[in-house]
């Protein structure tokens, strides 16, 4: 069956007003590129003759500017979930002109085949090729693709003849079945392989294919400085003194890292310490550092959702495909994050928090408690069954006007039972075993910016009574201080008597 060749202005013809609309890829990798931008045209059409036109977008992760980026500016997003990065849909999900709710990563795709958000309408794969049988080798990152296509009523595939052959074989394509047939998900280690490694879909489902030629444009990060190199230190210390002590088995267990700047900082970290061994990554996203840490021995293997490398990098990548051939495994992010799977290997996670509290509790996305940053993304699903948890986070931000260590979190992600250890670039707070008050201890002494240190052992001193002693009216004093004056240093604790 050869498949209608469509252009993408075609292809979005066929998408409608309240479609739910299911799209390949994990961050940049593997998202389509061109039918969105199509989608987005389209609904500037429609607005300018009176219509409404949007549509609900579910993804693995984070896209690109092609899908956020666009459809944001468009205005042609009603639902968005899980997780996103981009300034546009961020401002219209801050603002309710578009709906959006953050879940767990490993959750979307099962909570999608148990009907919970309704019909998939619309599919949008990006592959490197498709068959006349409807086999296809997927791009970069994996996501929730073999779930959304499965379930899909069409599919359109956009064929990307930038995608080298060569990737062919690093996917590892598994739908578990769902409940109450759900067995084990057979991984006893990083590089177990389970699936397939093409994609098979109905072909009469595929309505038409758009040809593409486009890379998939990652952004590298903001060089290292000396507060995130810091905090990478106090990671790789507090990680080899565990081994030390044999609290982690010799042979490391798998590392989970998450997203950004300070991730980043951490894997640079590890590489340039002499004293981490090498180590297995069981993660869902794999940035540039992983393939230097590859290169020079130290990360032997990753399991990953999505290879999230810039250009120049994937360029290195494919070149030396036979050394690299055996280092990765691109899974589905219920499977790279599957919580079942984490607790089964042991996998130490490290996640960024934006802002921690003196007792451990963390939260991951919303800026100064209203305002949505990112969402969760796999953050819950490594740390809630990691064999040790650990956030870290520059101890200032906005240049000190901020503490990251505050009295009360002003919004909780992961609260101070799945916290095991805090580290920022003043040091290491290990949690485990602690009682509240010896947490906040320990923080205040180890993580806590000195600029704010008297402050807050000052409101620990005024808080009296209970097991986690608290002075109500001033939990959110640094908050309030801030939205009112600016900086958090000015907070006065006599206001909050
Ligand atoms: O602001 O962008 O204006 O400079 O927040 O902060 O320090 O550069 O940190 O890039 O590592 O991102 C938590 C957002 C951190 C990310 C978060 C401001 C700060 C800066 C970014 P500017 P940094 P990073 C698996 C893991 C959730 C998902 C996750 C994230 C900007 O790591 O999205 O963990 N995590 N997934 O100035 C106000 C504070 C702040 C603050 C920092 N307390 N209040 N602003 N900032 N702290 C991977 C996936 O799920 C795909």
């Amino acid at each position: 069956m050869a498949f209608p060749i469509l252009t993408a202005q075609e292809a979005a013809e066929f998408i409608k007003n309240g479609d739910n609309i299911g799209f390949s890829g994990f961050t940049a990798a593997g998202t389509p590129k061109v039918i969105t931008e199509a989608l987005a045209a389209k609904a500037e059409r429609e607005h300018a003759e009176g219509r409404p036109f949007k549509v609900n977008v579910f993804t693995g992760a984070s896209t690109s500017d092609h899908v956020d980026g666009a459809l944001a500016r468009a205005n042609a997003i009603n639902m968005r979930t899980p997780y996103q990065s981009c300034a546009d849909t961020r401002k219209r999900l801050n603002a309710h002109e578009a709906h959006y709710f953050d879940l767990h990563l490993s959750e979307l795709a099962q909570k999608l085949r148990y009907g919970t958000f309704g019909d998939i309408d619309v599919t949008i794969i990006e592959a490197a090729r498709v068959s006349d049988d409807g086999e296809i080798l997927l791009g970069y990152g994996l996501g929730m693709t073999p779930t959304v296509a499965h379930m899909a009523k069409k599919i359109i595939v956009e064929v990307n003849e930038a995608i080298p052959v060569e990737i062919e074989g690093l996917h590892d394509i598994y739908m578990p079945l769902d409940p109450p047939y759900r067995r084990e998900i057979p991984i006893y280690k990083p590089s177990d392989r389970i699936g397939s490694t093409l994609l098979k879909v109905d072909p009469s489902k595929i309505i038409g294919i758009v040809k593409t030629n486009l890379k998939d444009c990652v952004h590298g990060f903001s060089p290292l400085d000396d507060v995130t190199k810091q905090i990478g230190a106090n990671v790789c210390d507090f990680l080899i003194g565990e081994l030390r002590r044999g609290a982690i088995p010799a042979s490391v267990l798998p590392l989970q890292s998450g997203v950004g700047n300070i991730a980043n900082a951490v894997l640079f970290g590890l590489g340039a310490s002499n004293e981490v061994p090498a180590f297995d990554m069981y993660t869902e996203v794999v940035q540039d550092a992983v393939v230097d840490l590859m290169e020079q021995g130290k990360c032997r293997f990753a399991s990953t959702c999505s290879l999230t490398f810039s250009d120049a990098k994937m360029e290195e990548v494919i070149k030396n495909m036979d050394f690299f051939r055996d280092k990765f495994i691109i899974r589905p992010g219920e499977i790279s994050n599957s919580p079942e799977i984490v607790r089964r290997l042991g996998v130490i996670t490290m996640n960024t928090a934006l802002e921690a509290d003196i007792f451990g509790n963390v939260n991951s996305t919303h800026v100064v408690g209203t305002k949505m940053m990112n969402g969760i993304g796999g953050s819950g699903d490594f740390t809630r069954n990691a064999y040790i948890s650990i956030f870290s986070c520059p101890s200032v931000a906005k240049g000190g006007l901020i503490s990251t260590i505050v009295p009360m979190v002003s919004h909780l992600d992961h609260s101070e039972h799945s916290v095991d250890v805090l580290i920022t670039d003043q040091g290491v707070a290990d949690l485990r075993g602690k009682d509240p008050l010896q947490r906040a201890e320990t923080i205040i002494t180890n993580c806590v910016n000195p600029e704010y240190k008297e402050l807050l052992w000052d409101y620990l001193h005024m808080s009296k009574g209970g097991q986690t002693p608290h002075t109500l009216k001033a939990a959110l004093g640094f908050h309030t201080t801030f939205a009112e004056e600016g900086d958090m240093r000015k907070t006065d604790w006599a206001k909050f008597a």
